[in-house]
């Protein structure tokens, strides 16, 4: 008898927990395309692409090393098209002694994967991700008793515990962060070097062929696939970066410039969370570039923040705060989502090139994220499981366990305040600031109200207004409080009719692109 190990389409690492410790003649590997997967929110065109072809390479992968493996491809005809389904199914052609598999990154896949023990007479061993730093257990141990978690201090913790920059007990510098010196705005004619190319081989083109066939009606374009489907083409993406992006990756970390789709980001993110990469392993090579003196240490240490700090403290918020964090709506923001989020149809110069980006590459950088599309939804108030789902469905890296605590907590504040100490709320002078994009613009970012001013101006204020009740008493917001406060009656009355005259005109979106709806739904 066997030990069945399913592997998901995020859980693409040789060094998988499930593989260790795994005879290669007594174990029968899982793999499984399935609907449910591709189809329980709409995800992009590319990134179910993405996913199917690195799956299929990574099979071949697995073969080529000895492993067996039972692959059930999406037109498989008895394709039950769920992963309970198909680990029903495996149980019985294998009647292996144990079913053994790494956490999901969703909580909704874990609540199914809770239930396989009643489905299978053997036993089903659920093992820890041991491709992330800080385990669940050690997250919530960190987290329990503090009244608010604050990422730099989780940050330090991991600093200390991988030894990444530090010179002893000191951090490398004598400063922690080094954030305030990767906030410029972009020069006249900013570009980032072309990113590697990687043309689809066959299986990839077999795939794109698939999901035109099953998922045409799904948001995104096909036709600039260009993302690594294997460990070997990741570590070329990534020795790229390395080389020519990360001496410059801090200073322009937070800039925009119009069709300039990546500038200096590492766009590492969808090979990091499939599992083709290694995040440690990316961070003491980004220290090694430094110590090399090829890269200053403030865009090294950006860098490795992101990963050991940022990235890590979001998977550890996830897991403590679902499911609720999926519910939560602090600032009671009920408006549905506008359709230009799908259509990308909008005189706001800045929201459609960010929606273009996400529609032609299923990428966005985390500015145009987070103070574009993030923060219009914030300040217009709109719902944010809308919101949550379109990020969801929209990124090439977006999984629950990532994407839905940088959308509420992060960019929406609808968990209270739980992850960021104030809502990142900016009205046009910080766009206009970090981008090329209010020149080109039909508003006008100095005017700040009426038909032609920003309609980030006068939403900032009814954000800041209808939230007073909420928000007045947060210490980081006594400025903007103070100045609404000293604002003339008159001056008031007007920033907020422009920001409801913006409000009324605005078209909800057809749920539909993110979700089947429920008529159309298969009985599968
Ligand atoms: P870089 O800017 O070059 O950063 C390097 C790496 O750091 C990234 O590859 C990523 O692995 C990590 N990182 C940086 N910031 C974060 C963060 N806040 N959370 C987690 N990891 C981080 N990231 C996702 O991986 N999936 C998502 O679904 C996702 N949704 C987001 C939604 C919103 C509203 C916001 C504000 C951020 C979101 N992020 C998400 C975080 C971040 O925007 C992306 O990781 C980043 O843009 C990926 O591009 P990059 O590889 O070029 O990153
Ligand atoms: C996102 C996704 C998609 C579109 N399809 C599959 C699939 O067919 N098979 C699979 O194993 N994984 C897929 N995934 C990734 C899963 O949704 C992901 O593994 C879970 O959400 C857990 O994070
Ligand atoms: Fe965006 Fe306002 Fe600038 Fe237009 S003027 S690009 S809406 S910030």
């Amino acid at each position: 008898m066997t030990v069945l190990v399913p592997i998901l389409g995020d859980q693409l690492s040789h060094a998988l927990a499930s593989l260790q410790g795994c005879a290669k003649n007594d174990t029968i590997v899982l793999m499984m395309e399935v609907a449910e997967e591709a189809t329980h929110v709409r995800h992009h065109k590319a990134k179910i692409a993405l996913i199917f072809s690195a799956m299929r390479h990574f099979a071949a992968e697995l073969r080529a090393d000895g492993w067996q493996v039972d692959y059930i491809g999406l037109d498989d005809p008895e394709n039950s098209n769920s992963f309970t389904g198909e680990v029903i199914r495996a149980a019985q052609r294998h009647a292996p002694r144990l079913i053994r598999v790494v956490e999901p990154g969703d909580w909704r896949v874990e609540q199914a994967m809770l239930d396989w023990q009643t489905f299978t007479p053997c036993p089903v061993e659920i093992l820890p991700d041991s491709r992330f730093l800080c385990s669940r257990d050690e997250f919530a141990g960190w987290a329990a008793g503090r009244k608010e978690l604050r990422m730099e201090f989780f940050y330090r913790e991991m600093r200390r515990r991988t030894g990444l920059l530090m010179d002893g007990k000191d951090p490398v510098g004598g400063k922690w962060n080094y954030d305030a010196e990767n906030r410029s705005g972009p020069p006249p004619g900013l570009k980032g070097p072309p990113l590697p190319s990687f043309a689809p081989d066959g299986i990839t083109a077999e795939v794109i062929d698939l999901v035109e066939a099953h998922f045409a009606d799904h948001f995104g374009a096909l036709d600039r696939f260009n993302w690594p489907v294997t460990a070997g083409e990741a570590e070329l993406a990534a020795s790229a970066f390395l080389a020519e992006r990360l001496p410059t990756f801090g200073q322009w970390q937070d800039a925009m410039v119009r069709g300039q789709d990546f500038l200096f980001h590492a766009v590492l993110s969808p090979a990091i969370n499939l599992g083709l990469l290694d995040p440690i392993d990316l961070c003491r090579r980004a220290e090694a570039e430094y110590r090399a003196g090829r890269a200053p240490l403030a865009a090294v240490e950006g860098f490795i923040r992101q990963l050991i700090g940022w990235r890590e403290y979001i998977r550890g918020v996830y897991w403590l705060e679902m499911p609720g964090l999926a519910e939560d709506n602090f600032l009671e923001a009920n408006r549905p989502l506008p359709d230009f989020y799908w259509t990308g149809q909008t005189d706001m110069a800045c929201l459609a090139d960010c929606v273009r980006t996400t529609r032609d590459n299923a990428y966005a950088h985390h500015i145009q994220r987070l103070m574009v599309l993030g923060n219009f939804a914030l300040l217009a108030g709109i719902k944010p499981q809308e919101v949550a789902d379109w990020f969801l469905v929209v990124y090439a890296d977006a999984f629950d366990w990532v994407e839905l605590p940088n959308v509420a907590g992060m960019a929406l504040f609808a968990d209270g305040g739980r992850l960021a100490s104030k809502p990142y709320a900016a009205s046009g002078a910080y766009i206009d600031r970090m981008s090329n994009y209010c020149g080109s613009c039909r508003y006008k970012v100095k005017l700040k109200t009426g038909p032609d001013a920003c309609p980030f101006n006068s939403l900032y204020w009814h954000f800041v207004d209808r939230n007073a009740a909420k928000l007045s008493r947060n210490m980081r917001l006594a400025n903007p409080y103070a100045t609404w406060r000293r604002m003339d009656e008159s001056k008031r009355a007007e920033y907020l009719a422009s920001a409801e005259a913006f409000l009324q005109q605005l078209q909800p979106a057809d749920a539909g692109w993110a979700r089947q709806h429920q008529e159309e739904r298969s009985p599968c």
